[in-house]
């Protein structure tokens, strides 16, 4: 049975009948998902008034990668629920378009733009609290556990909301792209290796700073717009980021040697101008909360196979390039030097320290509860 839904100046949806439709388009990975609005009714996530705004905007959403990386399969999915069950439009303007990182979130707070997308890597400098996700050796590298703390965790969905209110943003997702790797022009096997090698590191982080600093390197706090120069003309000795943006921007072409030492996992936020949802309608803030839950969904499922897809093609297309994994006994002087970054994080302040005892509650629950 199909619903006839007309309020004046609204869009007429026929409820029961409706798809969202989400394409993909990044190589093996491209396919249709059709997203069912009647699925979601169906589980009570929907009700009729949720559906149906009642003005059309234009609204901007910038992002720190491009429209075929994970955060753009994000932004996509988002945009595409919010187009198909409104009359809004949104316009994403991928990394590059609006300048760096930093200049985005500013942009974000004073509300020129309404969305942002963005490294949490990025975010210690303006919310010191986001450096959490940038602790070594904190999260784990299990994806099904990952993907159930993403969803569920009391850090993400309760603590971290007022934090960011503060800052001139509402909080709408955090989601994992893949695990950091590190690529360099030697091998290393331990902190000794590392020894005054300038390893590249996104900047405003600094834990980012302190970890590589307890794993005896110099970091080089530096923007993704001079990270290609700087690897070119020998700057820095290394940088570290997911194998699916290594493989997708040719960081292993412009290196010899990818390393696995299981420290972390590079993740994203996506969050809203806060003024801007306040001043939202009920109906608004509903379809914005539905599609950051349909959006976060897709790129749960679909960052994981880019991240393997993307190792797949290294191996693939540059079969010189060495692929190393640490052992448990090669990673323990990383994992004992990454404890006094943890403890100086949570020493920092008492929300610091609260965060942390709860990301590490969350972490216990996701592990034994994952799939
Ligand atoms: O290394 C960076 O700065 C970039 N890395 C990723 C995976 N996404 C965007 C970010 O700017």
């Amino acid at each position: 049975m199909a619903f006839l839904l007309d309020a004046p100046g609204d869009r007429v949806f026929l409820l029961g009948q409706i798809d969202a439709v989400k394409t993909q388009k990044k190589g093996p990975m491209r396919k249709t998902t059709k997203i069912k609005l009647n699925q979601l009714i169906g589980t009570g996530i929907l009700t009729l008034a949720t559906v149906v705004s009642s003005h059309a905007a234009e609204w901007k959403y910038a992002m720190g990668e491009g429209l075929e990386d994970p955060q753009g399969i994000y932004a996509t999915a988002f945009k595409d629920f919010i187009e198909e069950n409104s009359r809004h439009t949104i316009k994403i303007y991928p990394v590059g378009s609006l300048g760096e990182e930093t200049d985005m979130m500013e942009q974000a707070q004073a509300g020129i733009l309404q969305f942002l997308g963005q490294s949490t890597g990025y975010m210690g400098g303006t919310i010191p609290e986001m450096d959490l996700f940038t602790l070594p050796y904190v999260m784990p590298t299990d994806t099904a556990q990952l993907d159930y703390f993403f969803k569920n965790s009391k850090v993400v969905n309760e603590l971290l909301p007022p934090i960011f209110r503060e800052h001139g943003l509402e909080l709408l997702s955090v989601f994992p792209e893949g695990e950091m790797a590190i690529t360099t022009f030697e091998p290393f096997r331990s902190p000794e290796d590392l020894e005054g090698k300038k390893m590249r590191v996104m900047p405003g982080s600094p834990v980012l700073v302190e970890t590589y600093k307890a794993f005896g390197a110099s970091p080089v706090p530096m923007s993704w717009g001079d990270l290609i120069g700087a690897l070119k003309t020998n700057m820095i000795d290394g940088q570290e980021n997911p194998t699916v943006w290594i493989e997708a921007y040719g960081l292993d072409d412009l290196t010899n040697v990818l390393t696995y030492i299981g420290h972390g996992h590079f993740n994203a936020s996506v969050s809203a101008n806060k003024a801007f949802f306040d001043d939202l309608g009920r109906r608004d803030k509903r379809l914005i909360r539905l599609a950051a839950e349909h959006a976060h969904g897709v790129v749960l499922e679909e960052a994981q196979k880019l991240d393997a897809y993307g190792l797949g093609r290294i191996v693939r297309t540059n079969p010189d390039y060495q692929i190393v994994t640490l052992t448990e006994a090669e990673r323990a002087p990383f994992k004992e030097a990454a404890e006094t970054v943890q403890a100086s994080f949570a020493e920092k302040s008492d929300t610091n320290k609260k965060l942390l005892e709860q990301m590490l509650a969350d972490l216990e629950e996701a592990e034994a509860n994952a799939e």
